[in-house]
């Protein structure tokens, strides 16, 4: 793992927990454009990224639930033969998320060995973390976006012409609900796990792990009433706590130490969880066994023998009954 400084990568160590803290911080991203239907600026960044087919590319690895939720988005809006996507393979080395020469961690839109390369393609000289997802421009040659939660937000608004009769993710009357729902689940649910999992000291861990489950407890207990986070509506902000709930069991309760509960032991998250899974669409872009390598990489600070444990059996296609 390393970062970028001026367009050039670096080797280097994990920056992200805090050293007088023991927390974990994630970095913001800072590539903020936006595809528009007509090329227009949106809230943030320059415009002149007009929604075309076979103009736009994702950057993804399965195990990143950030990258998941914009192809949970990409097949919701039935996007996948407008947008062509790359995905890195499951574990991370020195030079980051790397790609094979060939086969499905390969890179077909330019054959890169790395994810980083396609930072340092980009004129702007990009300094920062390598992450993904990366939404990138094949026509003007340069990134987009690299944001998960704006790119989530595009891809449900800016492609209406190509991705007719897909459901609206994001309706203005239901806006502010979904962004308060979305607050409160990335702060303590998508990334609380991580701030879990990432902590250096007892306390910051259980803060972030007792912060997670009280944040789950409620959610379950508004799931007995709503059969989606916003009532009967499936928005964006279930889109976002579903990649979540989707490692639980089998990377997160154990690998990151969240073990206060499994989410099969709750009574409404985890049909709830299963109703989505079995949306059309989405079991494809869920890989179990990926998720383990990914979170039971070698790694010195978490699992430094690097083995993957073979459980557990969690039976997702059981019916949801909501
Ligand atoms: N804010 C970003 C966060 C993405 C992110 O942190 N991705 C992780 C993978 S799950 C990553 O690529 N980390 C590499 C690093 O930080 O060096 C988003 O939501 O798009």
């Amino acid at each position: 793992m390393g970062y970028m400084i001026k367009g050039v990568y670096h080797e280097g160590e994990d920056i992200s927990t805090n050293l007088s803290t023991g927390e974990f911080e994630r970095t913001k991203s800072t590539i903020r454009n936006w595809i528009t239907k007509d090329g227009s600026p949106g809230p943030t960044g320059v415009g002149n990224f007009t929604a075309e087919s076979d103009r736009y590319h994702l950057f993804v690895a399965w195990n990143c639930p950030w990258a998941h939720r914009t192809l949970l988005t990409r097949s919701i809006k039935k996007l996948e033969d407008h947008i062509s996507i790359s995905v890195a393979k499951p574990n991370r080395n020195e030079q980051g998320w790397i790609y094979d020469e060939k086969g499905e961690f390969s890179d077909p839109l330019y054959g890169l060995n790395a994810v980083h390369q396609i930072y340092s393609k980009d004129p702007i000289q990009y300094t920062g973390r390598i992450t993904v997802p990366v939404l990138w421009d094949k026509k003007l040659n340069c990134m987009v976006n690299n944001e998960s939660a704006d790119i989530v937000r595009m891809l449900n608004s800016a492609f209406d012409e190509f991705s007719t009769d897909t459901p609206d993710l994001y309706p203005i009357a239901l806006a502010q609900e979904i962004d308060a729902w979305n607050e409160k689940i990335y702060s303590k649910v998508n990334n609380g796990v991580y701030r879990a999992g990432f902590a250096s000291t007892q306390t910051a861990y259980e803060t972030a792990a007792f912060e997670l489950f009280e944040n789950l407890d409620a959610i379950d207990e508004h799931l007995a009433e709503n059969r989606y986070l916003c009532g009967d509506q499936f928005t964006e902000a279930d889109v976002r706590l579903f990649p979540t709930l989707v490692r639980f069991d089998v990377a997160y309760h154990y690998a990151f130490k969240c073990n206060l509960k499994k989410l099969s032991d709750y009574k409404n998250l985890w049909p709830y969880a299963r109703e989505i899974y079995q949306m059309p669409g989405i079991a494809d872009t869920v890989h179990f066994d990926i998720y383990k390598r990914g979170y039971f990489s070698k790694s010195e600070k978490r699992n430094p023998l690097g083995i993957i444990p073979i459980g557990p059996m969690v039976d997702w296609s059981k019916p949801h009954g909501r």
